[in-house]
């Protein structure tokens, strides 16, 4: 089987271990969240695409969920002494990736390419596409005005109220290539336990993304972000309370309901089975808990049955 994963960060990179173990690397194409791309000191960061590639080659910090594991930070050292801004950790390695990218992009190459030939070199099999090769920004906005995503997410603890989300270069953001046909030409379509505002949608923004999943509903599945009313990694609780959603994987299911036919939640929430079903959606319950490689297998696998 085909299939093709709609992520964001942590939740998403951590389902993707579990989906390749299942259906094999080949199988499996990646669109991924650019709205969180940030530039800083001269570097292109992206930090989504960046944790999907550092999970996938085995590399990634564990505890953290981003980052190289074991990376030092002797660049920003000097980057903080130098009156330079460190509040956005880039280690070493990382940074390292963050060069060749910079350089590349400046040199006109898409991003998708960059991406490619650093999974390739990287040793990771599965496809890895960013969701566009245009700009395309996560822009929140609070009472304190609005902020770009990782000076709210990082710099601000993500705690400001998020009163709106909008991402900048939308409508206009082109799919990158095979991202539409990706869509199209899978078995099943999957949306991550990611975040639904600030990881699923800015990807949605993409022109034709969101058609062509809803094109593909009886084929898509959800995976719940939340286990309960908490979400197992970052910000969404708050965000579902502050943007007027009911703060449980029903109120998820709602949110995602006019694109997916199928959501996975945890067994501990098998109390809104009924509700789910009476939004037209197929719920499946599964435990949601990746803690370690058979259980993100099992997470997977109720996704595909
Ligand atoms: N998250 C943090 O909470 N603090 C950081 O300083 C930070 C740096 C960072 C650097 C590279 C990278 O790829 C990710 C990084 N993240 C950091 C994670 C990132 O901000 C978020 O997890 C995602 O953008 C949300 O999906």
């Amino acid at each position: 089987v085909r299939v093709t994963l709609l992520a964001g960060g942590v939740g998403g990179a951590r389902f993707a271990l579990g989906l390749l173990d299942v259906v094999g690397a080949a199988a499996v194409t990646i669109v991924g969240n650019v709205g969180d791309d940030v530039e800083l000191l001269g570097l292109h960061v992206s930090p989504d695409l960046d944790t999907c590639l550092y999970t996938l080659a085995g590399v990634v910090h564990p505890e953290q969920g981003w980052g190289v594991e074991g990376d030092t930070r002797e660049a920003l050292g000097v980057v903080g002494r130098l009156g330079g801004a460190d509040w956005f950790i880039l280690g070493d390695r990382d940074i390292g990736l963050h060069l060749v990218r910079t350089e590349r992009l400046r040199r006109g190459e898409p991003l998708s390419r960059v991406m490619a030939d650093v999974a390739a070199r990287m040793g990771v099999g599965a496809r890895l596409l960013p969701a566009t090769d245009d700009r395309l920004r996560t822009r929140v906005l609070t009472d304190d005005g609005e902020l770009g995503f990782q000076e709210w997410f990082v710099g601000r603890r993500a705690a400001p109220p998020v009163r709106r989300l909008r991402f900048a270069g939308t409508p206009g953001a082109r799919p990158a290539p095979g991202v539409l046909q990706a869509i199209a030409d899978a078995d099943r379509v999957v949306l991550a336990p990611s975040n639904p505002f600030i990881s699923l949608d800015p990807i949605l923004a993409v022109d034709g993304v969101r058609a062509a999943v809803q094109a593909r509903r009886a084929d898509v599945v959800a995976v719940s972000p939340l286990i309960g009313p908490r979400a197992v990694k970052g910000p969404l609780g708050e965000m579902l309370d502050a943007l007027g959603h009911e703060r449980s994987p029903l109120g998820v299911a709602r949110y995602l309901a006019p694109l997916a036919g199928r959501f996975v939640l945890d067994q501990a929430d098998a109390g809104h089975a009924d509700r789910i079903r009476a939004l037209g959606v197929e719920p499946v319950t599964a435990a949601a808990l990746m803690r370690d490689a058979a259980a993100r297998r099992r997470l997977a696998e109720a996704a595909l049955t």
